[in-house]
């Protein structure tokens, strides 16, 4: 055994159940929740006031011992919390799943918007999806977490897809651990396959939603620019 900043103790399954895994877990649980809270107070929004939601639904996890330890690995670091904050991006990560194409996009400038969202890195694997097929937004944020200590930056990872390309990566996720990553040619060949297919699926289904969403950006604009509607109203008391 190993004791590391005299705080964590490690052996070859990694690190052990301690107080300090407690906090880490903690912190990134909190910004989860905060997060969490923004997006449903969006997608309540979009129920009550718009034509329609674009967010079909939310998930979020936080990323197990064993995950974390083999990225560290991976990255050929020691394990200490400070490697780990800095280096580990998706400890806390937050899925986002849309309805069509457009809606990734709204989405994304949504979040880039909240006054107290910070965000670190965008990959945008939907114009050009990943050499697996892999098709997804990637934000990393930070958010601030008041504790009775301070505050601190916290990361989450913001993965942001339609219900295709969710389907697609959730089975080749499936299928990328039943083979231990080490994926038949065949059968990789198969999934780039499916993967265009359901790329064809979301432009068709983009298409054929063109027209709620030209409704939507008409609905935005009338309800921002009409000053009798509860949104002018809390601009107005924000200027005053
Ligand atoms: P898990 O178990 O889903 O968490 P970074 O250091 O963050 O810049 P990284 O980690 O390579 O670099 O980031 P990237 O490429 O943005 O991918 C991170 C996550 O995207 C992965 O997390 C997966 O969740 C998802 N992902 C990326 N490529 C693929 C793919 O080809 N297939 C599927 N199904 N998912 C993918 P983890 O930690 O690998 O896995």
């Amino acid at each position: 055994m190993i004791i590391i900043e005299g705080l964590v103790v490690k052996n070859e399954d990694g690190l052990q159940e301690d107080l300090e895994y407690k906090r880490l877990t903690f912190v990134y649980t909190a910004a989860l929740q905060q997060l969490e809270g923004k997006i449903n107070t969006l997608s309540e929004e979009f129920k009550i006031l718009h034509k329609y939601n674009p967010i079909e639904h939310i998930s979020s996890r936080i990323k197990s011992k064993e995950s974390i330890t083999n990225k560290l690995i991976k990255k050929g670091l020691d394990f200490t919390y400070e490697n780990l904050i800095k280096t580990i991006n998706d400890i806390a990560g937050m899925r986002i799943i849309c309805s069509f194409i457009p809606d990734i996009y709204r989405m994304v400038e949504m979040i880039e918007n909240m006054p107290d969202v910070t965000v670190l890195k965008k990959k945008d694997y939907v114009t050009t999806p990943k050499s697996s097929g892999y098709s997804s937004y990637h934000l990393i944020v930070s958010l601030p977490i008041s504790l009775s200590v301070g505050v601190i930056d916290v990361k989450v990872e913001i993965q942001i897809r339609t219900m295709a390309m969710d389907f697609w990566a959730s089975l080749e996720h499936k299928i990328n651990y039943k083979y231990e990553k080490q994926v038949p040619k065949n059968v990789q060949k198969e999934l780039k396959e499916c993967a265009k297919m359901t790329q064809k699926l979301d432009k068709k289904m983009s298409n054929l939603g063109n027209t709620l969403m030209q409704e939507e950006k008409e609905l935005v604009k009338e309800i921002t620019a009409d000053y009798s509607t509860v949104y002018a109203g809390f601009m107005l008391t924000e200027n005053a």
